[in-house]
């Protein structure tokens, strides 16, 4: 016996990347529902690569009885409207927006890295799925904070056109074909022109000069990982369709060499080590699209200061930076707390 499954906003590129997901990883799915806008009501969404064809159900009138999990992939307005109402009617919510992340009484959860906090979810029958940027981060972060205690990090993120959904990913596309072609370009999703150029800046800007991206790292790295991890961070849109890059400094307590890092990380759960000192012998976005893995590369000794570490990750942001994350923690889920059959 398997879970009745509903993916919300499943016309977008999480919400179809959820479907492809589910089917991969063989998810016990008696029945998955395609929930959406009305926009795209009556709209068809392929399970995966099956050829099964699932019709979009208006979310408006869904009935949220008797289904498990709804895996939310709408953005915050939708999650704030209707996540309640499932949650309410005992379908247990995995929210990818940011709307519950810092909400004391919701989980936020990386499975590699805080499983146990998956019990929480009780609460409010919602978990939260980690902004794409902190999943990979943290799932490096982990087994090198459990072996030497992580003081600080520093972090600067080169982040995909995908995360700004399939509209920032169409804006790059336009803009290079307008640029070969002597177009003018104007921006509309990002603040600035995108091909052919680097923006940093991801949403909103805050008081003290930071972007919201910038915080939510820092406040979703020490909810997952450790309260006591000081980390600074300064995110930067790139013209890459898919796969967010890192680079990432990091301060320990403990001393820790790099070979040892390497090792620990070759062994690591969701981490996939390519760390030969030569051409290639590092993963760029363009491998890690379409993989699970959180690719590190790069590491090293930094001597600027006393126990440091320099290393680049790089993942896709779709997968392990929201569907893989969010369908991880269903399976987690089904696992400790649902358990059928
Ligand atoms: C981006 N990281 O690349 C963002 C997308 O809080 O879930 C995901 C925003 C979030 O633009």
């Amino acid at each position: 016996m398997g879970y009745r499954v509903a993916v919300v906003g499943a016309t977008g590129n999480v919400g179809r990347e959820m479907m492809m997901v589910l089917a991969e990883r063989g998810f016990p799915c008696d029945e998955v529902a395609a929930v959406a806008s009305s926009r795209s009501q009556g709209s068809e969404v392929e399970f995966g690569d099956t050829g099964k064809m699932l019709k979009c159900q208006n979310i408006e009138y869904f009935d949220w009885n008797g289904w498990d999990i709804a895996l939310f992939a709408a953005g915050s307005g939708p999650a704030k409207e209707y996540a309640p109402k499932a949650a309410a009617a005992g379908c247990v919510v995995i929210d990818n927006s940011s709307l519950y992340r810092m909400d004391p009484d919701v989980p936020l959860i990386v499975p590699e890295v805080n499983p146990d906090a998956i019990h929480d979810y009780k609460k409010r029958n919602i978990i939260a799925n980690p902004n794409c940027s902190t999943a990979q981060l943290v799932v490096a972060l982990k087994p090198l904070h459990d072996a030497a205690t992580i003081k600080r990090v520093v972090v600067s993120t080169y982040q995909s056109v995908s995360g700004a959904g399939k509209a920032g990913m169409d804006e790059l596309f336009e803009q290079s074909r307008a640029i070969f072609v002597g177009d003018t370009v104007e921006p509309v999703k990002f603040t600035k022109q995108i091909a052919f150029n680097v923006i940093p800046h991801i949403d909103v800007f805050l008081d003290d000069g930071s972007t919201k991206e910038e915080w939510k790292m820092v406040v979703e790295t020490k909810k997952i990982l450790d309260p006591k991890i000081k980390l600074t961070a300064t995110c930067v849109r790139v013209p890459v369709f898919v796969g967010h890059s890192e680079a990432v400094s990091i301060e320990f307590e403990n001393e820790i060499s790099a070979e040892q890092a390497q090792d620990i990380l070759r062994e690591a759960p969701g981490c996939m080590l390519v760390d030969k000192r030569e051409d290639e012998g590092y993963i760029t976005p363009v491998e890690a699209a379409g993989d699970s893995a959180t690719y590190i590369s790069r590491v090293r000794e930094d001597p600027t200061v006393e126990n440091g570490l320099n290393l680049w990750c790089v993942s896709d942001n779709l997968r392990k930076g929201a569907a893989l994350n969010a369908v991880q923690i269903a399976e987690l889920l089904g696992r400790e707390c649902l358990k059928k059959g």
